[in-house]
């Protein structure tokens, strides 16, 4: 019983939601719907548009920075997936009187070290100084994984602060004609 009417409302909101919309993109004035074949370009390049997109420039951590604690690999999942030529910015405050912390930005060069967190293996692409301000930018130009990690304390804010992640930018999907 119980079971029945709630699947009539599902069902009358499914139905309300696709009159709306429906309404609402038949009423977009100056555009009537047209799927002659003479569209077919038009609709074309505005998909294309549309996909393609700008590369885009993501804050790691988003509002939390980069700092020590904040679950970083499960950011990168949550923000998957990126794309060729996307800029990661990673931001944090140089060491200073009241704040005694520091970070940095190393890059593993396998799986391996980034997994045991061996910062020995790893290359310092930005020091403790250059996360300030607009922050440390990175742009995923290759299409390769990249093993970001913290590399201070050696190894201790990627292995007990959680400051590690692995991107593969992707490549998009459809590309800009000339
Ligand atoms: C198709 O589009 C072209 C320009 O894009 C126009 O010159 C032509 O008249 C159109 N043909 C039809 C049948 O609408
Ligand atoms: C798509 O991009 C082309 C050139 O890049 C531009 O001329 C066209 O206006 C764009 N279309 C839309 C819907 O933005
Ligand atoms: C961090 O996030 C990952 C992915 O969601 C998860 O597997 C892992 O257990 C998390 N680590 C901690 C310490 O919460
Ligand atoms: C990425 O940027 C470089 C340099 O600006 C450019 O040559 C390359 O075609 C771009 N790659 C993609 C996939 O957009
Ligand atoms: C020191 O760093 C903290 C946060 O990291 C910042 O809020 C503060 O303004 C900084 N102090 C100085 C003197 O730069
Ligand atoms: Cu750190």
């Amino acid at each position: 019983m119980g079971g029945k009417f709630v699947g009539s409302v599902m069902i009358c909101v499914v139905v309300t939601v696709s009159i709306i919309g429906g309404t609402m993109a038949a009423g977009v004035p100056g555009k009537p719907w047209s799927f002659g074949f003479n569209n077919s370009h038009n609709w074309w390049s505005r998909f294309g548009n549309k996909t393609q997109q700008e590369a885009k420039t993501i804050i790691v951590g988003g509002s939390q920075h980069w700092q020590f604690g904040f679950n970083y690999s499960d950011w990168a999942i949550k923000n998957a997936p990126f794309y060729l030529n996307d800029t990661l910015v990673f931001k944090y405050e140089a060491p200073n009187t009241t704040n005694p912390f520091q970070h940095s930005v190393y890059l593993f060069p396998n799986l391996w070290s980034f997994m045991k967190c061996d910062i020995k293996k790893a290359k310092r692409v930005a020091k403790a100084t250059q996360g300030g301000g607009e922050g440390f930018k990175f742009v995923l130009n290759k299409w390769q994984p990249y093993y970001f990690a913290c590399g201070e304390k050696n190894g201790f804010h990627c292995n007990n602060g959680l400051m590690k992640f692995a991107v593969f930018p992707m490549i998009r999907p459809f590309w800009s004609s000339p």
